[in-house]
């Protein structure tokens, strides 16, 4: 029989609950697991040594100026730095990283010869990892096709399929039998469709030039869907060969993911809102968890465009489906219906915070409405937050006498861990999350102005000094949760 408890036991119970004296309030699964994230370009450097081949990110650096004169050669250097930066990320507690392959490190022609010296670098960070205690996680394609598969055509061929299981191949039986978390691709509407979309665009003397990224022409856009298509069967195509080696680890894809939301309650937002879903959201997460296509976003590409999609691809798509869901959320999205729109007769919404981040609106309850609507409508996958993690500019990433009190930062990844932590107490299979990113590093086209790190990278002196934010994690590592 259960004893009553005194009212005054009970009135110190509360107060000590209401003044956190009796442990972590959030505190996450016994098996969570915490992690950051990197890309290979944006943190390796060593551009063109020991054989690497070039890729097309060292071309729209070094040759097209995309990041307004600066360039990727150095970043942080981490191809010569990876033993600090393992020490580092164990002094954090950091239980799992996630870090990319360069392509045309391994194979600098993109198909056919190996590079033995580009992929013993990936061999010793993974025994670095290893020994520190923590768990790689290994990302194939984080958007740097080798230069040389452009040059042939790039995605928009078929044949990429097969380049790249050849690539994925390689690195599974290299790295499979210490490596247990695979990323076949990282963010393929990002990258195939809006980022590669626009670059083409701006290219080709044929298209007319793009106004925003996403305000992308509709006929321009459709014509990147064959593009994101041939991502998705490479995607199973290279599943299958996991499989097929007999290899035993978790493998699976990473998707940018952002609730749409309409703007007001009209039908008509509504309806917009349901197409940026379609077109951001369900064009992948449908054939990854699905193995189908939305037939209403399917419709609106083939209507300007061959999306590419033959006769036995979805048998292909299907067979093979995901272990894992990667998750990278930053912000939602805002849409209203804009007839006049040449964005499939849609617009969003500009981001009204008064403290903007680079990367949209801060709204931590859209990453536990995109987690709980995940788990209903694709019957409850196997979930990592892939990426999660903000900039807010100089202010908030200012050196004070060697300390960076990144307070906006600090209150964003405290607040999207309370929303992921809210969604696996009703039911989200959550197991891991990855904070973007440890350090400081190359923001693509905005190379070195826009930081993300909990570690502040100097770019002049490669010194790393420990922000707050750092310090908020490492505690929250060590304590399993927080207050
Ligand atoms: C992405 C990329 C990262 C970015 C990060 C911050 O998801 O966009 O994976 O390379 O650096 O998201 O913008």
């Amino acid at each position: 029989m259960r004893r009553r408890q005194s009212p005054a036991i009970a009135a110190i119970v509360l107060s000590c609950a209401s003044f956190a004296c009796s442990g972590p309030t959030f505190t996450f699964p016994e098996d969570f697991v915490w992690g950051t994230a990197t890309a290979a370009y944006q943190v390796e450097g060593a551009w063109n040594e020991d054989g690497k081949g070039r890729s097309v990110w060292d071309t729209y650096t070094n040759d097209l100026n995309l990041a307004g004169g600066e360039t990727a050669n150095v970043a942080i250097d981490q191809y010569h730095r990876y033993r600090e930066d393992v020490a580092l990320l164990k002094a954090m507690g950091i239980q799992s990283y996630r870090f990319s392959v360069a392509w045309a490190r391994v194979l600098p022609e993109g198909t056919g010869e190996v590079n033995p010296a580009g992929l013993d670098y990936y061999s010793r960070l993974v025994d670095e990892l290893l020994a520190a205690g923590i768990e790689p996680a290994v990302t194939l394609y984080h958007w740097d096709l080798p230069q040389a598969l452009a040059d042939r055509g790039g995605w928009r061929t078929r044949e990429s399929v097969e380049w790249f299981n050849e690539y994925a191949r390689i690195m599974f039986e290299a790295l499979g039998d210490r490596v247990g978390t695979w990323i076949t691709f990282n963010e393929p509407y990002i990258d195939a469709i809006i980022i590669e979309g626009s670059i083409r665009a701006a290219l080709d003397p044929n298209i007319d030039p793009v106004p925003e990224p996403f305000a992308m022409r509709a006929e321009v856009q459709a014509g990147q869907a064959i593009v994101s298509h041939h991502w998705m069967l490479a995607h199973a195509r290279a599943i299958e060969t996991y499989r097929s080696l007999g290899l035993d680890g978790n493998i699976g894809i990473t998707l940018s993911v952002s609730p749409a939301y309409p703007a007001t309650d009209s039908d008509d937002d509504a309806a917009a809102a349901t197409i940026a879903d379609g077109l951001h959201n369900r064009w992948f997460l449908d054939p990854v968890l699905k193995g189908t296509y939305p037939e209403d976003v399917r419709a609106l590409y083939s209507a300007h465009a061959d999306v590419g999609i033959r006769d036995g691809d979805m048998e292909v798509i299907a067979a093979n489906r995901a272990d894992f869901l990667g998750v990278n959320y930053y912000s939602p999205t805002r849409v209203r219906a804009e007839p006049e729109s040449a964005h499939f007769g849609i617009a969003s919404l500009p981001n009204s915070d008064e403290q903007p981040a680079f990367n949209g609106e801060v709204y931590p309850d859209g990453l536990y409405d995109l987690l709980m609507r995940i788990d209903r409508d694709y019957g409850k996958p196997l979930i990592y937050i892939t990426e999660n993690g903000a900039g807010f500019g100089p202010e908030d990433d200012r050196l004070i006498d060697g300390e960076v009190h990144d307070v906006l930062r600090r209150d964003y990844i405290r607040r999207h861990l309370i929303a992921a932590h809210r969604a696996i107490q009703d039911g989200v299979n959550l197991q891991r999350y990855y904070l973007w990113s440890c350090f400081d590093n190359f923001e693509w086209i905005w190379g070195t102005t826009r930081r993300f790190g909990l570690v502040y990278v100097d770019f002049e002196t490669q010194e790393r000094i420990w922000k707050d934010s750092a310090h908020d994690f490492q505690s929250y590592i060590r304590d399993n949760g927080f207050n």
